[in-house]
């Protein structure tokens, strides 16, 4: 009989909805399942919030203390979906605890402190993951698919952005994402660090960087605590205002281990942009093309193409590709962004039956703080970078 696993989810906001639908839906995708998600106890910081999770995310349980929960017997996966700053804190306890472990992104506030995260899980034996979702799209394991089997040759370039508009607004509030001592860093860590995960996944390491790390809005009107409503925030421009300590925007240069070079660009201020992740690379063989606003297609060029056929063309994802076992019986019927949160927690999953650590996990969140530091470091220094391994 498939074994059941009690979860215990730390933070009720954007991602505690997220997850908890990936709880309900991945048995019904991935049939039959590693393993069956138990919905068993939300946690926030007010019993309130908890409250108010629990009824609404389906858990069994509510509480305000993750201190307490992450220590029950009962308790079999920790899942981290809290603002950055206790992302560590939450993990090393756990991982004491011997509980198994998927945080969110960007695993930690910088790399001295994932590191500890990772030597953490290591020393405790337990699975662990960072919930990089969109390396989790079908079309972008297609493309990392193509890429192993050397269907685009030889990698020269990787160009690739994450552009989106909701901080664009001044009078947007201080929310936990504009505080470095919370966020660590802004547009770097918030959705760089999901470029670095594309980069590192579909090319191998960055090696060093040289960046533009530019702050807009100097000012925000400070909110009291909360979550961050993003762009539905509501505004009070009447509100006082206090100091931005991030980054709004980064706009880098990269090299490869393997020899590569490329670009990374990241911004919540480009209007008109939403969740416009793209990459294009290019290799001695071929290219190819990902748009995340249309992710079902993966737009492709080989070289091996007849000479009157040549150009990008369209491959939809479906059952032929990447978990399409799992996911949806016809291509293009519509991968959301549901789909990508399932199939990770499908992975997390089987990595917990099987014994197998997933990718990306600690190791891999670490390696991916470190290129954030090298980011940060070189939007200061305006110099090229070593990223310190
Ligand atoms: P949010 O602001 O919507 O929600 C965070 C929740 O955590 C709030 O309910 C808050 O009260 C709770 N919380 C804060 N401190 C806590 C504590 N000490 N104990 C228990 N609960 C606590 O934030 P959101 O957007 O859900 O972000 C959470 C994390 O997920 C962040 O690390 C963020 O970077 C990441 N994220 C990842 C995304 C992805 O696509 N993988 C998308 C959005 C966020
Ligand atoms: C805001 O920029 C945000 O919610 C990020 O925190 C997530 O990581 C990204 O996936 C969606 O946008």
């Amino acid at each position: 009989m498939t074994k059941t696993l009690n979860v215990a989810m730390i933070g009720g906001g954007f991602m505690g909805k997220a997850h908890a639908m990936a709880y309900a839906s991945m048995p019904m995708f991935f049939w039959p399942a590693p393993a069956i998600p138990h919905r068993k106890v939300v946690v926030d910081v007010t019993d309130e919030l908890a409250e108010d999770a629990r009824q609404r995310f389906g858990f069994d349980e509510a509480s305000s203390d993750w201190r307490a929960v992450v220590t029950r017997d009962d308790i079999d996966v920790v899942d981290i979906c809290t603002p950055n700053n206790v992302h560590a804190e939450i993990a090393i306890a756990a991982a004491k605890a011997g509980k198994h472990i998927i945080c969110e992104k960007p695993l930690a506030r910088g790399g001295e402190e994932a590191r500890e995260m990772l030597d953490a899980v290591e020393k405790a034996g337990v699975i662990h993951m960072v919930a990089f979702n969109y390396r989790r799209t079908p079309a972008v394991a297609l493309a990392r698919k193509y890429i192993e089997e050397g269907r685009i040759g030889k990698i020269l370039n990787f160009r690739g952005t994450y552009l989106q508009d909701w901080s664009a607004d001044p009078d947007g509030p201080l929310s936990w994402r504009f505080q470095k001592k919370i966020a660590g860093s802004g547009a770097i860590g918030d959705i760089g660090t999901h470029v670095v995960d594309l980069a590192h996944y579909l090319v191998g390491p960055i090696s060093a960087v040289t960046a533009m790390t530019p702050t807009y809005v100097t000012t925000r009107p400070v909110q009291a605590g909360g979550q961050d409503k993003l762009g539905a925030s509501e505004k009070n421009a009447d509100a006082e205002r206090a100091t931005v300590d991030v980054d709004d925007e980064v706009v880098s240069l990269l090299k490869f281990e393997n020899g590569a070079i490329g670009s990374l660009e990241a911004t919540r201020n480009g209007y008109g942009r939403n969740n416009f992740i793209t990459f294009e690379i290019h290799g001695t063989e071929g290219s190819i093309l990902f748009n995340y606003e249309r992710r079902d297609e993966l737009r492709v060029m080989f070289n091996s193409d007849p000479a009157d056929a040549r150009g990008f063309r369209t491959v939809y994802s479906g059952p032929a590709h990447p978990y399409g076992e799992g996911l949806w019986p016809i291509p293009a019927l519509g991968i959301g962004y549901s789909e990508t949160k399932i199939v990770e927690c499908y992975d997390l999953f089987k990595a917990i039956a099987t014994g197998v650590q997933p990718s990306p996990n600690f190791a891999d969140g670490y390696l991916t703080e470190l290129v954030a530091d090298a980011l940060i470091e070189s939007g200061e220094t305006q110099q090229w970078v070593k990223v310190k391994t």
